[in-house]
């Protein structure tokens, strides 16, 4: 009897075939079962002869049962992991479908722009702390602009008891770059930041890029200088005229908003010449108190700062309208704009070259 089903078991060849003889054997119906039911009819003396006999047959398939079982499941693994193997050193040379996102071309070729005027990349935590985010940067407790941020804010409190939040800008960056290394600084922070505000032309993370220089006398002839540059650069064009504009901002004094001429070319808009003009950046001379709240002394260290979203200068360079198609992974929207599967994010081999 025993053999028999032990033999009956080896020979089940998948698991559906296996479960067969399990139902067959211990299901409510199977035979091992009913034998198991005859104890009940017997006398003591049969029972005590046959109840060790028969529950020993039921451990034996049982067992049986579970080791044939996991050596089908092992056998199925290894078909698959035989027939499902990717060689992941072949070259891609069909079906490749996504791109470089436009977000990344554009952070890539910031990188590259400003590594040539001397500048590195900083990167920071996107969940900070109401002192780097806003305090250091002169935006104390009751200040309008803390409103105006429209804060994401957390459930974990920091050091001061405050609640943690998601950084509303890349300035914080900045902070702790001032605090942690020696000037002459000269950096770009691009990165993720984090507003509660959504409509056409805002999303509720959104890229920015910030910039800093600090060193001895520095002054806005820099900052000018250092933006006409970049913009010629980025927007690869020669003919790149800048309008600053006084403004405010809590960090810089003075502040400016930087407007860069545009023309109009086959009925759209385009960066370069002067028809018009568009505000691209917002930048300053850092103030003295946030020089000063980073353990700098203000009298012997200056410096400028700027900064813009990073999704704003993707859509001027390549001609989108639409913020939110950003966040869409909609690939028909990547392929519409040229960014093709295996492109090469460089500013000399861009897609906009
Ligand atoms: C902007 C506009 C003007 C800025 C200032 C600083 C810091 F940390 F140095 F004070 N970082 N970024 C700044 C200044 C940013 O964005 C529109």
């Amino acid at each position: 009897m025993s053999a028999d089903w032990l033999a009956r078991i080896a020979a089940a060849g998948d698991l559906a075939a296996l479960e067969a003889e399990r139902v067959a054997a211990l299901g409510k119906q199977g035979a091992v079962t009913a034998l198991l039911k005859t104890l009940g009819g017997m006398t003591p003396d049969e029972r005590q002869r046959e109840g060790p006999r028969i529950h020993a047959l039921r451990e034996g398939v049982t067992e049986a049962i579970a080791a044939r079982k996991a050596a089908l499941e092992a056998a199925e693994l290894e078909r698959r992991l035989a027939t499902e193997m990717l060689d992941m050193s072949l070259p891609v040379t069909t079906g490749a479908q996504g791109s470089v996102h436009p977000v990344s071309q554009v952070m890539d070729e910031l990188a590259e722009i400003f590594a040539d005027l001397g500048f590195s990349v900083a990167t920071g935590p996107e969940i900070e702390d109401d002192w780097h985010n806003f305090t250091a940067l002169n935006i104390p407790e009751t200040h309008p602009a803390r409103a105006m941020h429209d804060t994401f804010y957390f459930d974990r409190l920091d050091a001061e008891g405050r609640r943690m939040l998601l950084r509303t800008h890349t300035s914080p960056v900045q902070i702790r770059t001032m605090m942690s290394q020696k000037p002459p600084i000269r950096i770009i922070a691009p990165g993720r930041t984090y507003r509660s505000d959504s409509d056409a032309t805002h999303t509720p993370m959104f890229h920015q890029v910030e910039g800093l220089v600090i060193d001895r006398g520095i002054h806005m002839g820099h900052l000018k200088w250092t933006l006409e540059t970049f913009l010629k650069a980025y927007f690869e064009r020669d003919d790149i005229v800048l309008r600053l504009r006084p403004s405010y901002f809590p960090f810089t004094e003075p502040s400016a908003e930087v407007d860069v001429g545009y023309s109009i070319e086959k009925g759209r808009r385009v960066i370069g010449g002067s028809d018009g003009w568009m505000e691209v950046l917002g930048s300053g001379m850092v103030h003295p108190k946030v020089i000063a709240a980073c353990g700098l002394d203000p009298d012997e260290w200056q410096g400028f700062a700027f900064g813009c979203g990073i999704d704003r200068l993707a859509m001027l360079k390549y001609g989108m309208d639409d913020l939110r198609a950003f966040f869409d992974g909609d690939l028909r929207w990547l392929r519409h704009y040229g960014f093709a599967a295996l492109d090469v994010p460089t500013l000399s081999g861009g897609v906009g070259a």
